[in-house]
C-alpha cells in the first residue's frame, strides 16, 4: 500500500466543511408606559437583565423619552424568558410594566 492510501498514516486532505446557520439573536425591548415608577424600571433591569445601576438608569431613561429602548440582545428562549420574568414582576406590583422581544436582521 502506497503511503496516503488508507494506510492510517496520513489525515484526510479536506476537512469537512459543514455549513452551520448561527441562531438569530432576539432583542429584548423595554417599553415606557406612564405609570410604573422609575425607581421600579431600574430595579428590574438590575435583577432580571443584571444591569448595572448607571446603565439601568440609563435604559429606563430612553424608554421614558422616547417610548422604547433595547435592552440586550439573546438566543430567543432566554430572550422570551427575560423578557416574561421582567413584564411578571410588574404585573405582580400592579404595574404596566412590559417587555417584548423582537428577532434581529
Ligand atoms: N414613564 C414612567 C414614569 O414617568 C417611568 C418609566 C420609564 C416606565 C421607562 C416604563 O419603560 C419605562 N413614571
Amino acid at each position: 500500500m502506497r503511503h496516503g492510501e488508507g494506510d492510517g498514516t496520513t489525515l484526510p486532505r479536506l476537512k469537512p466543511r459543514i455549513e452551520v446557520e448561527r441562531p438569530k439573536l432576539h432583542k429584548v425591548l423595554l417599553l415606557n408606559d406612564d405609570f410604573t415608577p422609575r425607581g421600579f424600571v431600574v430595579t428590574v433591569l438590575r435583577a432580571v437583565f443584571r444591569l448595572g445601576d448607571e446603565q439601568a438608569q440609563r435604559v429606563m431613561m430612553t424608554a421614558h423619552r422616547r417610548g422604547l429602548c433595547v435592552v440586550a440582545v439573546f438566543t430567543r428562549d432566554v430572550a422570551e424568558e427575560k423578557a416574561t420574568a421582567a413584564t411578571g414582576m410588574g404585573r405582580r406590583q400592579g404595574y404596566p410594566l412590559r417587555f417584548e422581544t423582537e428577532p434581529e436582521e
